[in-house]
């Protein structure tokens, strides 16, 4: 040690050494000499190294800051740390809770390829010569949201593999698909869909584990000003742990107004989510709905008359489990029976051999939602269609 008048010595065989046992924050000095078989060299001049401070004391770094934040990007700084030949900065979006590291040599770093409209965490240790210090506490910053592109507010589960969005059926779209990673933009399909009317959403869960309870949402832009938020866009709110195809009615107003626009399904797990929202578990997929006056459908008492059969009656009516049809045959007659929701999707599709006389059978729609359908009787081109209510 600098500071002492002893030299402690050490015979060394090769030509380099580790000194051990040093003190921290001490200067040494250094000399060497030439051993040889029957005489010495004198010493080298001394040279110097000074110790770094206690064992332990590599310093956490401090003045975290994020600036220049875009939604894709944010640029982290932090202040230099004496003794430091590095830093690791982690970060995270702030609903994961795996930390994505970078060493830096420097003390700033620019974070890229980040999520729009998401809040992150980030934390930064020194890396020491010999050790390395804890994390700072953590800093959080939330990107921008994107810009670009079709002008909607992206959403997105961070983790889609535990439960997904596996169905959407609505109107003409009926899209199965596993985990899109999620979030699926499907923009490219598209269905009519009449305004005035109760329609059905068909949506089911994917799950890879236990069936956790998802919370649905589904969004129309129904103004088409290139957002979720006017009154009323919210159409489809509920929650479900089922795995089966789930059919919710919604309505699209008259005030809609009419031809293309976004609509968005979100499935997210433990709660209800924001349409602009990332989170943790779930998936979000877009599609595009084409908001019509069509309504596609015979009103009631149009159409051809089925008149050989009579005194048709239909109970109970609101329905519970089991839809009852009575009616008189004028002779023996295949018909048939159909139940349709109010977009016209054929729900349930069964054969009757009709008697002369009184007949009498009952189909079973305990599995329908509640709501408005639609029972129609066909042979051939001749049809009556009557409307029910189902019940909870
Ligand atoms: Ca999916
Ligand atoms: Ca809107």
């Amino acid at each position: 040690m600098a500071s002492s008048g002893t030299w402690t010595s050490s015979n060394v065989t090769g030509t380099n050494t580790n000194l051990t046992s040093l003190s921290p924050n001490s200067t040494y000095n250094v000399r060497v000499q030439t051993v040889c078989n029957s005489s010495s060299s004198s010493f080298s001049p001394i040279v110097n190294f000074t110790t770094l401070n206690q064992s332990g004391t590599c310093n956490v770094p401090g003045g975290l800051n994020a600036t220049n934040i875009t939604s894709t990007q944010a640029q982290i700084s932090w202040s230099a740390v004496s003794g430091a030949i590095s830093y690791i900065l982690e970060y995270k979006v702030s609903a994961s809770s795996i930390w994505l590291p970078v060493n830096v040599t420097g003390t700033t770093h620019t974070l890229s390829t980040l999520i729009p409209n998401s809040t992150y965490n980030y934390r930064v240790k020194t890396i020491c010569s010999s050790n390395s210090s804890a994390f700072s506490p953590t800093s959080n910053f939330t990107t921008e949201e994107e810009q670009s592109g079709s002008g909607y507010c992206s959403s997105s589960g961070q983790n889609a593999s535990l439960e997904w969005i596996s169905r959407v059926a609505v109107g003409t779209i009926n899209r199965t698909s596993g985990s899109d990673g999620g979030y699926f933009d499907a923009t490219f399909m598209s269905s009519g869909v009449p305004r005035g009317r109760s329609q059905t959403l068909i949506h089911r869960a994917g799950y890879s584990g236990e069936n956790r309870m998802l919370y649905w949402r589904m969004w129309i832009d129904l103004n088409q000003d290139g957002d979720f938020n006017d009154s009323g866009e919210l159409l489809v709110s509920r929650s479900s742990n089922s795995s089966n195809d789930q059919y919710v009615s919604y309505l699209i107003p008259h005030s809609a107004t009419l031809g293309s626009t976004r609509m968005r399904i979100q499935a997210k797990y433990n709660a209800y989510g924001d349409p602009c929202e990332t989170f943790a578990n779930g998936e979000v997929e877009d599609y595009t709905i084409n908001i019509t006056d069509l309504y596609g459908l015979p009103a009631e008492g149009e159409g051809q008359e089925l008149n050989i059969i009579n005194e048709i009656k239909m109970f109970p009516n609101p329905v519970g489990d089991d839809l009852n049809i009575t009616f008189q045959a004028a002779q023996y007659l295949d018909l048939n029976i159909q139940i349709i929701d109010m977009f016209g999707r054929v729900l349930k599709e069964e054969e009757y051999h009709a008697q002369e006389g009184d007949n009498r059978f009952a189909i079973p729609v305990s599995e329908l939602i509640s709501g408005p359908y639609i029972l129609i009787l066909k042979n051939g081109n001749l049809i009556k269609n009557y409307r029910f209510i189902k019940s909870e």
